[in-house]
C-alpha cells in the first residue's frame, strides 16, 4: 500500500513540479529519478521493499539499465541503510556488488578493494564467487554462488536527472555538473568529445584553488573516476611556450597545482590531473591518451 500511495504521490509532484518550471519559476527538484528514491545520507536507492529477484548478472544488467549500479555499501552509512531498511520487513537476501578476486572479494562495480566490510561469522566463504546481504546473518554480508535469484537493491548518484545523463556526476559543492566516466583519447578530440556533449559542456577550467580541491576530492572519492587515472584539463601552452591559457575560455591562468617538478617540458604542451600524483596537475604530451574531464556551466 504504501508503495503505491509513494507512487502516486511522486507522480502528482513531477506534474505540480513540470507546471511550475513552465512558468519559469524556479523549483527545487527531486534529488533522484525514478524508479529511484531519495535516502538522505546515501542517496538514491531503488524501492528497497521491492525484492525483484534474478540472478547476479542480471543484477549487474538491471541497474546498468536504469542509470545505475548494483548497491555497493562502501561505507558504514550504506550499511546502515541495509539493516535500517531491510531488517524486519523482509525475507529475501539482496546482491550486494561484490566479486571473489582470487583470494579476496572487491567492488564489482569500481573494481576497487574493500574499503569497509561488514562480513558475517565465518564469512567469507572463498568457495563462492558472489556475496549478498543475508537474512541469515541478520544483513551482515555472506558469500553465495551466483546463479541463485535474490533481490536487488539498485543505487545511482543523487541528482541525476539535474546532468546531461546518465553518466553525469553532480558535484553539489559546486552546484554544477561533471563528467569523467569517458574513453581515453588524445586532448584536441578530448575538447571536441566535451563540446559534442553539449552547448555549455567544455573541457573543465579550474580557476581556484576552492574549486580544484573539491574537484579533485571528487575525483578521488568516486569509484569510476579512481578506477580511470588522469583526466585531462582545458589548461595548455600550446599557442606560446610557458604562457598558459584556458582553452574555452580563452583567460590566461593565474592559478596553478602544479606536481611536483612540473611542468617538465618544453614540449609537452597540455596539462591533465594526474592519477599518480593525487591529482595534481602534469603537463603531458598533447596526442597522448587521457580520460577528457568534461564540465557543463551553469545556464
Ligand atoms: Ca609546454
Amino acid at each position: 500500500m504504501s508503495v503505491v500511495m509513494t507512487t502516486q504521490y511522486r507522480e502528482v509532484l513531477r506534474l505540480l513540479l513540470g507546471s511550475i518550471l513552465v512558468l519559469g519559476v524556479p523549483a527545487d527538484l527531486p534529488p533522484c529519478e525514478e524508479p529511484f528514491i531519495y535516502f538522505p545520507g546515501v542517496g538514491c536507492m531503488t524501492d528497497p521493499l521491492i525484492p525483484h529477484p534474478m540472478n547476479y548478472t542480471q543484477a549487474i544488467e538491471y541497474c546498468q539499465s536504469i542509470g545505475g549500479y548494483l548497491l555497493e555499501p562502501s561505507t558504514d552509512e550504506i550499511q546502515g541503510f541495509i539493516f535500517d531498511n531491510l531488517f524486519g520487513s523482509v525475507e529475501y537476501d539482496y546482491w550486494l556488488s561484490l566479486r571473489r578476486n582470487g583470494s579476496e572479494f572487491i567492488w564489482d562495480h569500481s573494481q576497487q578493494p574493500l574499503s569497509f566490510d561488514a562480513w558475517g561469522v565465518d564469512e567469507p566463504n572463498l568457495n563462492q564467487d558472489c556475496a549478498m546481504a543475508s537474512v541469515e546473518h541478520s544483513f551482515f554480508w555472506a558469500t553465495s554462488q551466483c546463479d541463485v535469484e535474490r533481490g536487488v537493491i539498485c543505487n545511482a548518484p543523487e541528482r541525476l536527472g539535474l546532468c546531461s545523463g546518465p553518466k553525469w556526476t553532480f558535484v553539489e559543492q559546486l552546484d554544477q555538473c561533471f563528467l569523467w566516466d569517458t574513453d581515453s583519447m588524445s586532448w584536441e578530440n578530448a575538447v571536441d568529445f566535451c563540446k559534442s556533449q553539449g552547448d555549455r559542456v567544455h573541457l573543465v577550467e579550474i580557476l581556484n584553488s576552492k574549486k580544484n580541491e573539491i574537484l579533485k576530492e571528487a575525483l578521488s572519492n568516486d569509484p569510476i573516476a579512481y578506477s580511470k587515472g588522469s583526466f585531462w584539463m582545458g589548461l595548455n601552452d600550446r599557442e606560446r611556450e610557458g604562457q598558459y591559457i584556458w582553452e574555452n575560455s580563452g583567460l590566461e591562468a593565474s592559478f596553478f597545482d602544479w606536481s611536483e617538478n612540473q611542468p617538465a617540458g618544453d614540449a609537452q604542451d597540455c596539462t591533465v590531473m594526474y592519477y599518480g600524483g593525487n591529482f595534481q596537475w602534469y603537463d603531458s604530451d598533447c596526442p597522448s591518451f587521457f580520460y577528457p574531464l568534461c564540465e557543463e556551466d551553469a545556464e
